[in-house]
């Protein structure tokens, strides 16, 4: 018995993570998972990846693509078996499971300015993603509901060699800013090589947040601090529930999963 898995890309470090854990959690319970990879989110790519899946008859799908909200009802309307979305927003009619956007980025933005930090810099992810602008957007209202405006906004696209150009730019321009918040760990890396260039002490005059919490980011100097999206608890409820679907066709079931802040070295 077979579940199947629409994924982005799985060089990046938390899909590959989310994959690793539905696989795990699927070997438990005696089903195996059927991968497809998209390059490209359009609603042609997820369509042809959803009938390669349907043809090696697996039972279920999750779908761990970043969908706006048509695309994700589209592709619901069309699969004949239970269908899951861990990357949509809040407003797809959709059966869905996903990380508080809102929370991950208010709790990013709370522990800077307890530490004091009032010169914030963004780093956001790609707008293609709807996550990205959903931490964006809660970053901005977090920092406009303390009077705080952000110095610096830049865009990378999850991968840290965009993390460390687009770090390159906002440490570049005046003001500097004191603390950076980064839309995910990878980005992070980047930015961190860019302070290490730059001569810019970590924590020491930039605090720098991430946000993910994948496997390696406690060993990245300095360890990092950041949000963390339990991807474990993610496959293993997300597996559970299409299980439990069992052929039906199921009551709309969101499903939104709280986040913490993991607190390390890289903010102070
Ligand atoms: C999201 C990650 O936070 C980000 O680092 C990047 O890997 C992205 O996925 C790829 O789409 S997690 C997702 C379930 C919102």
């Amino acid at each position: 018995r077979a579940l199947g898995l629409l994924t982005t890309d799985l060089a990046l470090h938390a899909p590959s993570q989310i994959a690793s854990a539905v696989k795990r959690r699927a070997g438990e319970v005696g089903f195996s998972v059927l991968i497809s990879m998209v390059e490209s989110h359009d609603r042609e790519a997820c369509f042809n990846a959803l009938h390669e899946l349907q043809a090696q008859r697996v039972e279920g799908l999750l779908v761990n693509v970043p969908l706006e909200r048509e695309d994700a009802q589209a592709l619901a309307a069309a699969s004949p078996v239970p269908i899951l979305f861990l990357d949509v927003g809040r407003d797809a009619e959709v059966n869905s499971l996903v990380f508080d956007a809102e929370q991950g980025a208010r709790l990013g933005v709370e522990h800077l300015l307890a530490l004091g930090h009032r010169q914030i810099a963004l780093l956001a992810g790609p707008q293609s993603s709807v996550s990205a602008r959903a931490r964006l957007a809660g970053w901005q209202h977090a920092l406009q509901q303390a009077a705080v405006q952000p110095v610096s906004v830049a865009y990378g696209d999850w991968s840290a060699a965009s993390g460390y150009e687009k770090a390159h730019l906002l440490l570049s321009e005046k003001p500097y800013p004191d603390a950076l918040l980064v839309a995910n760990d990878q980005m992070a890396l980047g930015a961190l090589r860019a302070c290490a260039e730059k001569g810019i002490r970590v924590p020491g005059q930039l605090s720098v947040v991430g946000y993910d919490d994948t496997t390696d980011s406690a060993w990245f100097t300095p360890p990092l601090t950041t949000i963390r999206q339990r991807f474990k608890e993610a496959g293993r409820m997300s597996v559970d529930w299409l299980i439990a679907q069992e052929g039906s066709v199921p009551a709309q079931s969101q499903t939104c999963l709280e986040v913490e802040l993991i607190a390390r070295s890289s903010s102070a």
